[in-house]
Parts: structure tokens; sequence; C-alpha cells
């Protein structure tokens, strides 16, 4: 045994092929494979303390109750079952460095740092691919903030999900031009959740099957566009796999639909950018605010492009690096 305390630091990702939709909902198994970015200077860091007293989880300041708690603590379960001893009360402290409203999951950020810091300060080994599954079974897009840059989280098929977690494809050195910028253009909380509205898509929507089919095959294109740094071809593909996802999610009974006014006044004005010379494609998570990509060159740009279409903040990022252990507890 070594330490009962850790903290760890993770960059939250933006996937360029989308994971829509569990075939396990317990163990966050999905139903097929993505393809992520890490964004860096965006980060949560995560403080862990094991034998702690009573559990206490606290989120962005916030006491964290209900299901919220429950995942955090199942969490640290896992990796007591994985270190063969129970750990005791935990106390849990994170804390994102963006805005919420920008709406980029800092859940993706804070179950890698988690899982980072909890296997720690439990004195289990540092393992990309144990850690990746568990901070899966936090939340699945968290599988692919472990480790930095470009990341596949392969679906696997083996039903007790031990050949799905993420594997990273390429550092955040590969493509240091690379921008991504995510605009702002409605700060409410949105209506359906991701993980209700995966679920009412996989129940309901009669593109369900084409989506997976269609997604698991893009996987390999977006990896070999980022292989050749290729903005084009990996913002065609970008663009058409968001839409695909949204399209799937809009054609659930009821529907589904992220999509805000100011959405479409962004992503439509990029045809004309892109017809007088700036190369810019978007894509577009579970929530109204885009995220753009370019390159350093452009980023001023399409910065003031965002803003004349009506976005109110963007935040401008890169590539990031690899979740990690950091000095700095937050408690
Ligand atoms: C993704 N999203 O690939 C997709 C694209 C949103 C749209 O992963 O239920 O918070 O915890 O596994 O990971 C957001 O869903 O869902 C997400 P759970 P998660 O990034």
């Amino acid at each position: 045994m070594t330490s009962r305390k850790a903290t760890a630091r993770a960059h939250p990702n933006i996937a360029l092929v989308k994971y829509w939709g569990k075939r396990d909902a317990a163990l966050v198994l999905p139903h097929q494979s993505s393809f992520s970015v890490t964004l860096a200077p965006l980060e949560v860091t995560t403080t862990v303390e094991l034998d702690a007293g009573p559990s206490r989880v606290e989120l962005n300041g916030r006491e964290a109750t209900g299901a919220e708690r429950d995942r955090v603590l199942a969490l640290v379960n896992l990796v007591a079952h994985e270190a063969g001893r129970p750990l005791g009360g935990v106390r849990v402290v994170s804390r994102g460095n963006f805005p919420m409203a920008a709406g980029l999951a800092s859940s993706a950020a804070g179950f890698a740092a988690l899982a980072r810091a909890t296997r720690a300060a439990a004195g289990l080994p540092d393992d990309v691919a144990r850690t990746s599954r568990l901070a899966r079974a936090g939340s699945g897009s968290a599988a692919r903030s472990v480790q930095g840059g470009f990341c596949t989280w392969q679906r696997g098929q083996r039903p007790d999900g031990e050949d799905s977690f993420a594997t990273q494809d390429f550092p955040e050195s590969h493509w240091p031009e690379l921008r991504l910028l995510a605009c702002v253009v409605s700060g409410a909380e949105k209506d359906v959740s991701s993980r209700d509205g995966m679920a009412a898509t996989v129940e309901t929507s009669p593109y369900y099957r084409a989506w997976v089919e269609d997604a698991e095959a893009e996987v390999p294109r977006a990896r070999d566009a980022v292989r050749r740094r290729d903005l084009a071809a990996l913002g065609v593909l970008a663009e058409r796999n968001a839409w695909r996802m949204h399209a799937t999610a809009l054609a659930a009974e009821p529907p589904c639909c992220y999509l805000r006014p100011g959405t479409l006044a962004v992503v439509l004005a990029l045809p004309g950018a892109r017809a007088k010379g700036c190369p810019v494609y978007f894509t577009l998570d579970a929530g109204p605010n885009p995220v753009l990509l370019t390159t350093a060159e452009h980023v001023a740009r399409v910065e003031a492009l965002a803003r004349a279409a009506g976005a109110s903040d963007v935040l401008r990022c890169a590539p990031g690096g690899d979740a990690r252990l950091v000095d700095g507890a937050l408690f």
C-alpha cells in the first residue's frame, strides 16, 4: 500500500465519431466504437482520499447527492474490488476550469481524473486500459479522456466489457496546429440528458441500426484523416457524423432535439466561410453548442465568425495530454 490520497487532472474530449447508445446500461457498453480528441486547456482536477470517514462527494463547489453521488461511489467500489480490500468512506472533491454553460461534458474529464486518482490512492499500478474501463463505468465518454491526443473507444464484443476501453491512436503532438473552438449559443440546461436521450433513441428510433453500422465504419476513416492531418477530410466526416447522430435522435419517439436556433445560425454560416477560403467545420454533441474545427492560422477569423453568428462565448482549445497525477490536492 502506498498513498491514501491522490489528485489527478484530465481534459474533456470531443467526439469526432460519436458514441450514441448502450448495449448494456449497467456496464456502460456501447453499440458502436467512437473516436475523439482531448481539449486543452480545459481540465478537471479531482482529489480522492480513502478511509476518510463518512463518504462525501463535492463537484464544482456543491455536495453531490442521489444518482450523481452514487455513480462516483460505484466507481470507488470497483477499485476496492480490484484492490481486494475495502477502501472505507471516501472524500472526493472535483473542480473544472471551464464554464458548465459551454455544454462540454465535465463528466468525461471528471470520471477520467477520478479513475486515475482513486487507483493511485488505492496503491494500484498505473494501467491505461484498466483506468479507461473504470472511467467508462462512470460515464462512457470518460473512457476516452484517460489518454491525450486522439483516442478510439473500441466497442468490444465481450458481455463483461473487458474489451471495451479506449486507446490512443495519436498523441497531442501529432497535430499541434489543430484548433477546436467551443461556441456557446445557449447556456440553458438541456431538457433530456445524454443518458436518457440515447436510451430513447436505441429503443424507438427506426434509424438506429443504420446509425450503428455507419458510425462503426466511420471510425477508421476518421483515424486516417487525422493520420494525414487532413482537416477537410476530417471536417466533412465530423459534420456528417454529427448530423447523423442528431438525425437518429430526432427520429426517436418522442423526438430528441438538442438543436436550437443559435446552433443552426453558427453551423449554417460555415459553408460560406469555406467558400471564402476559411477552413472551418463543426461537430455537435448532445446539446446546442457547436465545436468548430480549424487550424491555428484561422482561429481569430473563426472566432469572429462564430460571434457574428450569435455565439456569446468562444473557448479556444487544442489537443491536450494524458490524464495525470498532480500535486496540489483540493483539500
Ligand atoms: C460522445 N456524447 O461520444 C457522445 C456524443 C454526447 C454526444 O458521450 O450515459 O455522458 O454517462 O455513458 O458519456 C455523452 O454521454 O453518457 C456522450 P453516459 P456520456 O461524446
